[in-house]
């Protein structure tokens, strides 16, 4: 998205706009209900107990789409973040610039009974119940803001899209250990019905031990399950790699190193599962 666009009428200049918490109709409410409903119901025991620490101290178990105003104030006590609603999709250097200021940008629309499973654009229920809750972790907090000025200096080397695939196979769609058991916590999963048991227990996909320098030389799919998930030790130690790490060398080394296909498995990885990719054969197979 170019960086230079002006945001839409109605937008403050940095495209944040009011969420109307006021204004969301029973219908809209009820969606939200649908959701958190059969998402929770899922979460016990495949989900990282910080998100569950989460979603306890936001409260964000009752009913109704939430408050951004009350989630900020909650989270503001825990970790200094604040949820805050844009129209949609906002530009990189825009979306970097809240993360790197401890702001979330959230959209405020949800998506309607038809969309109920699958839809392109970013809904609320997909920001605030799959984004929301780990802002609550101190290391997962301090990673967001990392990422956010990490994000912008990217800008300026060009290397935007290499650090996107750091956010996609974190903050998205990354899984954790748990002692011995793997669990979810990236928010395109848990904000998924189908992802969310696709990702811990189907045979299809890879799951490969987190590596930088080799998860920012993948590729990956925006319109199907993941074909790899890579697994953090610990948001600690997510946070220590990335804050000790110096990107602008790794950006120079990945110029030269080629890119991986999202079902790749090379020497050096740590394969936790070898999927066997059934998912992804049979979704192309016409
Ligand atoms: N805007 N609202 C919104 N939400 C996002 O997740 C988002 C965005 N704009 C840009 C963007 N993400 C990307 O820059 C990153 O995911 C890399
Ligand atoms: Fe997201």
């Amino acid at each position: 998205m170019s960086t230079d666009l002006p945001p839409p009428a109605g937008a403050a200049s940095d495209w944040t706009i009011p969420q109307d918490w006021s204004r969301y109709t029973p219908a809209e409410n009820g969606m939200w209900d649908r959701l958190f409903a059969r998402q929770s119901a899922m979460l016990p025991g495949r989900v990282a107990p910080a998100f569950l620490y989460g979603l306890d101290v936001l409260r964000m178990e009752r009913p109704g789409i939430p408050n951004f105003d009350e989630l900020s104030e909650r989270l503001m006590k825990k970790t200094g973040w604040q949820v805050v609603a844009v129209p949609g999709l906002v530009p990189d250097e825009v979306f970097f610039d809240h993360l790197a200021n401890r702001r979330f940008v959230a959209g405020r629309f949800i998506r309607t009974p038809d969309q109920i499973d699958y839809l392109q654009e970013p809904d609320i229920f997909h920001d605030v119940f799959g984004h929301v809750p780990l802002l609550a972790h101190p290391a997962f907090a301090d990673y967001m803001q990392a990422y956010g000025q990490g994000g912008l200096r990217s800008l300026g080397f060009g290397a935007l899209h290499k650090l996107a695939r750091l956010y996609w196979y974190t903050v998205e769609f990354g899984l954790i250990r748990d002692g011995g058991d793997l669990k979810l916590y990236g928010a395109g999963i848990v904000s998924s019905y189908g992802e969310s048991r696709f990702a811990l227990e189907d045979a299809s996909p890879n799951r490969i031990g987190f590596d930088l320098m080799r998860l920012m030389r993948t590729n990956y799919k925006i319109d199907d399950y993941q074909q790899s998930y890579f697994v953090i030790d610990s948001f600690e130690e997510l946070l220590r790699i990335t804050m000790e790490t110096d990107f602008a060398p790794l950006y120079e080394a990945l110029n030269d190193a080629s890119d991986l296909s999202p079902d790749a498995i090379i020497e050096s990885d740590v394969v936790l599962t070898r999927g066997t990719q059934a998912h992804a054969r049979n979704m192309t197979r016409v």
